[in-house]
């Protein structure tokens, strides 16, 4: 039955006088899958309600915060609860205490922290402290990395940069840029060739440590520790970002999973459980550079939000209280979900590459192992596309292009792998 879609047609008209692309942020306009997107007016669970009634099963969950499932009673309560007190102070809290608590319990490494509104924030200011500490201006990014669209984080990015198929932004000065080195990912020697060509200048490594903004990409056995140890030969500060999959991976994150030893983490996303909320932090005597205490400024009008602390709260409440029980299960409905589409793909003469970590993965339309950016790059994003449209109108709504990780959350049960499942067959089937 095709779906009907009126409605979203209704409101994508205004949103398209209204707003640059019709979007409040460019992947939301499906630009790289074709086909317009649906205008979401509720979400429960595992599913999305679109503005015309129809539902679809959520696999990108606002882009990673919504781990419990969308309108998780707990968090939706302390929303409630904080939001009768008054949504903003400008002003300390009690509760800004709270969650600096919760997140310290799960990542040891941070004895001081900051708390910003989005991850952009967490990862601009987070440069900006290394390069402070280290007196150094360069920073090496990986290619296919997204870490926000602060000016020098900008340069051959993944997420909507690699989507879009755009080199960087414009509007990004050439004297900005240039102290960006974008390297492979994976390739522990191209990192020490830049530290070969720029002995005392680069200030930090930043990476995700698990790669979800080229698709999901592993890091190779015995990249991350390779990267602490070149980062400590030559001075410099490794920033882990976070934002996508701490608290995702395990409760301390990729942090925890892979015993990284960072000099400061960013983290976001499911740190404000659905609401506006990032943070950066590290060791107190780095952290302690900021101001009031520090030369570094680092500033925001809604940082610390009381709405987003109790919903941060709420969530790593919930995730803490069941961690026996919450990651293996992620981990088993990812596992099928993940590998009972690509054998429906396999068995149709579809070749697809599957990189799952956890409860994030990619579905690459590509015979080839995909270990960096321009391997990922090779993959068949048109076939990406017609398979993100037929999901779509069979009630199977995908992040919107090759370059995302795929999410589940707590809500997707049997009954959703086994839907997602039949759908991706009867889409391979023809
Ligand atoms: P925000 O400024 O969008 O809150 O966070 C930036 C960011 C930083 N670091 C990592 C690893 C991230 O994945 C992100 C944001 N992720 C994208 C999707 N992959 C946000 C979605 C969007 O841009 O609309």
């Amino acid at each position: 039955m095709t779906m009907l879609h009126d409605e979203s047609e209704r409101l994508r008209e205004r949103a398209e006088r209204l707003f640059p692309g019709g979007v409040n942020s460019p992947v939301r306009a499906f630009r790289a899958v074709g086909g317009q997107p649906p205008f979401v007016a509720r979400a429960e669970g595992a599913y999305l309600f679109d503005a015309d009634g129809n539902r679809y099963i959520d696999y990108f969950g606002s882009w990673g915060p919504m781990i419990l499932g969308h309108a998780f009673p707990s968090v939706v309560e302390a929303i409630v609860r904080a939001a009768r007190d008054s949504a903003s102070f400008g002003a300390s809290t009690a509760v800004e205490g709270d969650l600096a608590e919760r997140v310290m319990a799960v990542y040891p490494g941070i004895e001081r922290l900051r708390f910003v509104s989005s991850g952009t924030e967490a990862t601009m200011s987070a440069i900006r402290l290394a390069r402070a500490a280290t007196g150094r201006r360069r920073i090496i990014k990986f290619e296919g990395c997204y870490h926000g669209h602060a000016d020098g984080l900008l340069v051959k990015a993944g997420s909507g940069v690699a989507t879009l198929g755009i080199p960087g932004s414009a509007g990004v000065p050439e004297e900005i840029a240039s102290l960006t080195l974008a390297l492979p990912y994976n390739d522990l020697a191209a990192v020490e060739a830049a530290f070969a060509s720029y002995p005392d200048e680069i200030a930090a490594i930043i990476l995700e440590p698990v790669v979800g903004n080229a698709g999901c990409i592993p890091p190779a056995e015995g990249y991350l520790a390779g990267l602490r140890c070149i980062t400590n030969e030559h001075g410099a500060l490794l920033i882990v970002d976070e934002v996508m999959t701490g608290f995702r991976l395990a409760p301390g994150g990729a942090t925890e999973l892979y015993g990284i030893d960072a000099d400061l983490i960013t983290l976001g996303k499911i740190l404000g459980g659905g609401l506006p909320c990032g943070a950066f932090g590290g060791r107190r005597g780095r952290m302690d550079l900021l101001a009031p205490l520090g030369p570094v400024y680092q500033a925001g009008t809604l940082s610390g939000n009381p709405l987003a602390m109790a919903a941060g709260c709420a969530t790593l409440d919930y995730l803490a209280m069941h961690r026996e029980t919450i990651y293996p299960e992620l981990e088993a409905s990812a596992k099928a979900v993940a590998e009972g589409v690509a054998q429906a793909a396999r068995e149709a003469g579809v070749t697809v590459t599957v990189n799952r970590v956890g409860s994030m993965w990619t579905w690459f339309f590509t015979a080839e192992a995909v270990t960096n950016y321009e391997q990922a790059a090779r993959s068949d994003t048109a076939s990406f596309g017609r398979f993100h449209r037929a999901m779509l109108e069979r009630g199977v709504w995908l992040p919107p292009s090759q370059f995302e990780a795929l999410f589940l959350s707590l809500a997707h049960g049997p009954v959703e792998v086994e839907a997602t499942i039949a759908a991706a067959r009867a889409v391979f089937a023809g």
